[in-house]
């Protein structure tokens, strides 16, 4: 066998494995189409009545006695809510400040959310809870109490397509 013969087959192999290999990358790209990116985050919460978030300095609680709609969705939200005090008891006449944000974005709403005194005590009434883009979002609700006690809720949503 001559030295270009030997040189010959080389290339033969060398050629048939590029291509095999690069005929085997191109058909992975045809990937099944990615799941929403609601059904895959864990951070978002799934809402039940009556859900209870300790505020950050375990004072206050927060309950979410309904959202409407349900789930949560992509334009303003109505919410109403229960502030207890660390004994369960409702905590009525409180100032409260609603905070929407998106910590993947890192912006929150241009709309101001509304708070009204609920029917119940220490219930309120949230409207104008503008959770405009898919995504993540965290409700921030910061209490302040007649008497000066202050506490931090979070919670977190999910907003579908
Ligand atoms: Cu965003």
């Amino acid at each position: 066998m001559s030295a270009g013969t030997k040189t010959a087959i080389f290339l033969g192999v060398f050629v048939a494995l590029t291509s095999a290999c690069s005929s085997s990358s191109s058909s992975g790209n045809q990937a099944a189409p990615a799941p929403s990116l609601c059904a895959t985050d864990s951070r978002a919460q799934t809402y039940s009545a009556g859900m209870e978030q300790k505020g950050a300095a375990g004072a206050l609680s927060v309950k979410l006695q309904s959202i409407d709609p349900n789930p949560v969705i992509k334009g303003n939200n109505d919410w109403k809510i229960q502030v207890v005090d660390a004994s369960g008891a409702p905590v009525s006449d409180a100032t409260i400040t609603v905070k929407p944000f998106m910590p993947d974005h890192g912006h929150g709403s241009s709309i101001t959310p509304q708070v009204a005194a609920g029917a119940d005590p220490g219930t309120y009434d949230v409207s104008l809870l503008n959770l405009f883009m898919p995504g993540i979002w965290t409700v921030t609700f910061d209490v302040t109490t007649q008497d000066n006690v202050t506490d931090s809720s979070v919670f977190t949503f999910c907003v579908s397509d």
